[in-house]
């Protein structure tokens, strides 16, 4: 049972990428990588994340490279959500990861008004099967303050890339901030 019900869960991350990957927006720098930190921008996009619905087509999602709310370096991200026709959110890359290590995944998020879901999914090394999808944030009242978290992730055999997916629920504000994937030595 558990099984199907794994199953499932990887069937649906796939159908939702497949079918988000078409009305996304994302800025590509190689040389910025994970850019957890937000600080690399393009034309007023942070880098290497992705956006969707295409903010530029969507009037109910705004990406802000904002300077005010900010919890590492320079820049923070910012997403203002009106009435959204459906689920808004963004991605990191995929990042690679070796098996048999341990890695700490964390990020600093503030809400106000809206949920959050952030899944964290696992792929293999030829990076388009997902082999695991489990939800590392639910926040699901306003988080006022900036709150950090953390998990640990011990990657198995075949698994070879990481990537965060975030999902906001309603209408309000997320900040986004300092998310690293590090290896624990
Ligand atoms: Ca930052």
């Amino acid at each position: 049972m558990k099984r199907i019900f794994t199953v499932s869960l990887v069937s649906l991350t796939a159908i939702f990428l497949t079918s988000c990957q078409s009305n996304e927006l994302i800025k590509s720098s190689p040389a910025a990588g994970l850019n957890g930190g937000f600080e690399t921008v393009e034309e007023g996009y942070p880098v290497n994340w992705a956006f969707f619905p295409n903010p530029e087509s969507s009037p109910s999602l705004q990406v802000v490279s904002d300077s005010e709310h900010v919890r590492e370096g320079q820049r923070a991200l910012k997403i203002v959500i009106g009435k959204p026709d459906r689920i808004p959110g963004f991605r990191s890359r995929r990042i690679p990861v070796q098996s048999g290590r341990k890695y700490t995944l964390a990020m600093s998020v503030r809400t106000e008004g809206c949920k959050l879901k952030v899944n964290r999914v696992v792929l293999d090394a030829s990076r388009t099967k997902n082999l695991r999808s489990d939800t590392i944030v639910d926040a699901r009242d306003s988080l006022p303050e900036w709150k950090r978290y953390e998990e640990t992730l011990a990657v198995s055999e075949d698994e070879a890339y990481v990537f965060l997916i975030f999902l906001i629920d309603g209408s309000g504000t997320l900040w986004c901030d300092d998310i690293s994937i590090e290896e624990i030595t």
